[in-house]
């Protein structure tokens, strides 16, 4: 094929971003990027946010939530720097971002001009998987095509390239459009070990994790676990549901600590770890890390997950392709009895986290999905706000606040026509707030629920672990959410009694647009 040279870099770009389907930018410009919107296609959005973490946030929800990339645009250096805390989650949550970031134009270069990126490449790193400044203008639409097919690899992640502000108007030349295929079915012959491993043990456990849902395998965990009469715990700090959370079989949330997984696990002699890290720990422990008398199978589709494991057998797969696999050898499923429905709550006289996450369950919308960032708050949801159907939960996997509220903005995007509840608590919050003129300004179903006990609690719960009994600097007092909602464009609540919950929660989830409530629960 002739390349077409009657091109700009700038027409090559969109035409490939086309080409991908990736016609939503998600950015903050500057100076530095202003040539790559002359022109701006038709077919295209820009979707604003205001600021970069926002931004890269809003991205990730988008990208997770349709099981694409996401293309981002920053401005030079300061805009990278305010988006690296949000990359560091994305890389975490291997979502496939492709960054384009704006640099000086390149005669200027020697004379570290304003705004320039010194070393633009390795600001963003380690978060991305692959960064890039072209050498010539004429190889940016190249350049790009690579991040988007890196991005898209196993295990996923963001990609980055620096294009210099001259560049959009040179000469390109469009590029054919290509398909690459990164799915990596595993070694069949380890599977059938595992599938062995399996059919041999006597009481089988799986441990779900992220990538179950990323690649999109809920049935099949499902069949696999009824197959085996397997009870399912969800991996530590699991960043996506997996497993329905009232099914039979579900047996709850493992903690990030090497103790309490194994007093867990003890009386299982199979673990099989499906799409998630051996383990991922937030604490030191001691000990082994299975119990003595298990064997553990783990499916990646990280090798440096597998690599990392420190006990059993690591086999690299795509999990779908991998779950079918120890499918193909087992016997046929086995109906497990019906659990029990829990008692409901009475209204407490004080209002409390557990009762707002029981009247979230009950009045959600029965296709709603749910963001959550609220840390102290977390055993509560899962007590009582159990996540029934696939692709229906988001939270950060690096543990970095101020990913909830934009995220659940880009879910909303991403999700035309279903509700979004972002569950966050109100120091969360905060780290990003102005992600609610974004939901406003795209008028968004989103429901925004504030748990406001006061303070940093997930700090004030942690710090007797190192031994320390009172903490300085985790109140927050004077914040008004609701004000806060209202000055962005969304109407808001706040309720502090149990008997306003439903009200608060209705209004909110009726609303066409964004809405605010604030939920001030027991200190
Ligand atoms: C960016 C970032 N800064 C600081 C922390 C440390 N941190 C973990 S939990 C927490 C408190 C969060 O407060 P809030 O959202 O109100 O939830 P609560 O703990 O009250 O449930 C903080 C500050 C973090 N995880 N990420």
């Amino acid at each position: 094929m002739v390349p077409d040279i009657n091109v700009t870099v700038r027409e090559a770009v969109f035409a490939l971003l086309r080409d991908f389907g990736l016609n939503v930018i998600f950015g903050n410009p500057g100076s530095t990027e202003l040539p790559m919107f002359r022109d701006f296609p038709v077919d295209f959005r820009y979707v604003l946010g205001l600021q970069e973490s926002v931004v890269v946030a809003m991205a990730d929800g988008f990208a997770q939530s349709r099981g694409t990339a996401a293309v981002v645009n920053l401005h030079s250096a300061i805009g990278v720097g305010h988006a690296v805390g949000s990359l560091f989650t994305a890389y975490r949550n291997q979502t496939p971002l492709v960054v384009v970031a704006g640099q000086q134009a390149r005669s200027l270069l020697p004379l570290e001009p304003f705004l320039y990126a010194e070393q633009a490449t390795t600001l963003p790193r380690p978060y991305v998987k692959w960064s890039c400044e072209p050498a010539r203008a004429q190889d940016v639409p190249a350049a790009l095509a690579r991040a988007v097919f890196v991005a898209l690899q196993p295990p996923s992640g963001p990609t980055f390239v620096s294009v210099p502000v001259d560049d959009w108007d040179r000469n390109g030349a469009k590029l054919p459009p290509r398909e690459v295929s990164s799915t990596m079915a595993g070694d069949p012959a380890l599977l059938a070990r595992a599938a062995a491993m399996l059919s041999a043990a006597r009481r089988p456990v799986l441990v779900v994790g992220a990538s179950v849902a990323r690649d999109g395998a809920w049935t099949e965990v499902i069949e696999l676990a009824e197959r085996h009469q397997a009870a399912v715990w969800v991996s530590p700090l699991s960043s996506r549901n997996s497993f329905p959370e009232r099914h039979p079989l579900f047996a709850g949330f493992l903690p990030a600590e090497r103790a309490g997984i194994v007093s867990r696990l003890v009386g299982n002699d199979l673990i099989v770890v499906l799409g998630a890290p051996v383990f991922t720990y937030h604490v030191e422990g001691k000990g082994p890390y299975i119990p003595p008398d298990a064997s553990l199978v783990q499916l990646t589709d990280d090798p440096a997950a597998a690599a990392r494991a420190p006990v059993g057998l690591s086999i690299v797969t795509d999990l779908k392709l991998g779950i079918l696999a120890l499918l193909a050898a087992a016997a046929a499923a086995r109906a497990a009895p019906a659990v029990p429905p829990r008692a409901p709550m009475l209204p407490p006289d004080r209002l409390t986290d557990r009762y707002l996450m029981q009247q979230l369950a009950a009045l959600r919308p029965a296709d709603s999905i749910v963001v959550e960032e609220a840390p102290s708050s977390r055993g509560a949801m899962h007590d009582y706000l159990p996540m029934l159907e696939p692709d229906s939960f988001y939270t950060c996997a690096s543990g970095g606040l101020g990913y909830g509220l934009p995220a659940a903005v880009g879910v909303a995007l991403g999700r035309p026509g279903r509700r979004v509840i972002a569950l966050l608590g109100d120091g969360s919050a905060m780290y990003s707030i102005q992600g609610l003129w974004s939901a406003a300004e795209l008028s968004l179903p989103v429901t925004f629920v504030i748990v406001n006990n006061g303070g940093y609690r997930a700090l004030d719960e942690f710090a007797p672990h190192f031994g320390l009994t009172t903490l300085p600097g985790t109140r927050l007092g004077h914040l008004d959410f609701c004000a806060l909602a209202r000055a962005q464009g969304v109407e808001a609540a706040r309720v502090s009694r149990s008997a306003e919950i439903d009200a608060a929660l209705s209004m909110a989830f009726g609303a066409r647009g964004p809405a605010l409530v604030e939920v001030c629960v027991e200190r």
